[in-house]
């Protein structure tokens, strides 16, 4: 069982995005600054979209801590949609208020629209695209800032960047391939890197495949919208055993890797190398020049559902990213080292 536990609600356009977090230790001091800096980082990048420009995304803690200290008892985060005052009447939970106001039909090439709908039976489109929508990864960024708060106490520290947007691979070319693809109405993705330090050796574990931090790490990431390809350390194609394993030595006393291809996991467990994990996200699937699709109340051909959307969110996509991983690290240091307190965590951390 996970100790790091947590749920998200909330829709793209309703009121708020809320997250309910299980399993902190008491004592832990919550930086508000630090979680709406998280935020903030979330909300920016080079070919962000028109909602960026509504949204100011801060955090509300409305349990589970008291004078700024966790107090064992579940955290209440919630994250409020600015753009909800438009959307009133659209979101409304209340019967009464019933609209085709936003309603359509076509599907959207890449996203959710299609498989949704069929799933969920849903006629209006806007059913589907309200949840799975990457506004939620706003709450999750919030939950992530939480799980690096309390990895932050051990000395783990998590960061990332962005290594390629389109076919752009050097950062000073980024702003004008974005430029390009704005021109024309299209999208861009791309690949970013997320590295964390200091871990200890041991997290995760080689005795059953759902315990092993590797495939952890690949369901956080690659779940992720957009997400497609996680690698963690290099990729081993085309290399030698005798050039892909990293050598074992020892400096000053401790155990060392020479090189570290492996990305910091060996058998599914830290190594206590850095974890290095790569992901590529795909290029935004709304596009201003729309692609061929079908409008699903007719059933002919059309072209997709246009309102607005981003150019690019690769930068973004690399802070949810570190978010996510931070959940997966902090359930692993209180798996390993359990505790009811912070002090106590520490504790058994030394
Ligand atoms: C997002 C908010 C959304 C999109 C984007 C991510 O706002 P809206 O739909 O009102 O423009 O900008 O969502 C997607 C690109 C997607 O595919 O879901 C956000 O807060 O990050």
């Amino acid at each position: 069982m996970n100790k790091f536990r947590f749920l998200t609600a909330g829709e793209s356009h309703g009121k708020c995005l809320t997250a309910i977090i299980e399993g902190l230790p008491a004592g832990l001091n919550i930086d508000i600054e630090f979680i709406n800096n998280e935020l903030k980082r979330r909300q920016q990048g080079y070919g962000r979209g028109e909602r960026m420009k509504i949204e100011n995304d801060t955090v509300e803690i409305t349990s589970g801590v008291r004078f700024g200290k966790t107090l064992g008892s579940p955290v209440t985060l919630v994250v409020k949609n600015r753009d909800f005052e438009a959307w009133k009447k659209i979101m409304s939970s209340a019967p009464e208020d019933v609209t085709n106001e936003k309603a359509f039909s076509t599907f959207r090439p890449g996203h959710a629209d299609y498989a949704g709908s069929i799933k969920y039976c849903q006629s209006d489109l806007r059913n589907v695209l309200e949840r799975s929508s990457a506004r939620k990864t706003a709450i999750e960024v919030a939950v992530g800032a939480v799980a690096k708060l309390l990895l932050k106490e051990l000395g783990i520290t998590g960061t990332s960047k962005v290594t390629q947007i389109g076919s752009a691979c050097c950062p000073a070319n980024f702003s004008e391939e974005v430029d390009i693809m704005r021109g024309k109405g299209d999208t861009l993705g791309g690949r970013f890197v997320v590295l964390y330090k200091h871990l200890p050796v041991g997290l995760g574990s080689y005795v059953h495949w759902d315990r092993g931090l590797d495939g952890r790490l690949a369901q956080a990431v690659m779940s992720i919208p957009a997400v497609k390809v996680v690698e963690i350390g290099t990729n081993p194609l085309g290399y030698k055993g005798s050039e892909y394993h990293d050598e074992i030595f020892v400096q000053d006393g401790e155990i060392k890797h020479k090189t570290n291809h492996a990305g910091g996991i060996e058998g599914g467990m830290t190594n206590g190398e850095d974890l290095v994990v790569t992901g590529v996200m795909k290029p935004i699937p709304t596009m201003k020049t729309p692609l061929k699709t079908v409008d699903a109340k007719t059933m002919e051909e059309t072209e997709a559902h246009f309102e607005r959307s981003d150019v690019c969110a690769v930068e973004a996509c690399s802070v949810v990213a570190e978010a996510r991983i931070a959940w997966i690290l902090a359930d692993e240091v209180l798996l390993k080292y359990g505790g009811d307190t912070i002090d106590e965590l520490k504790k058994n951390y030394n």
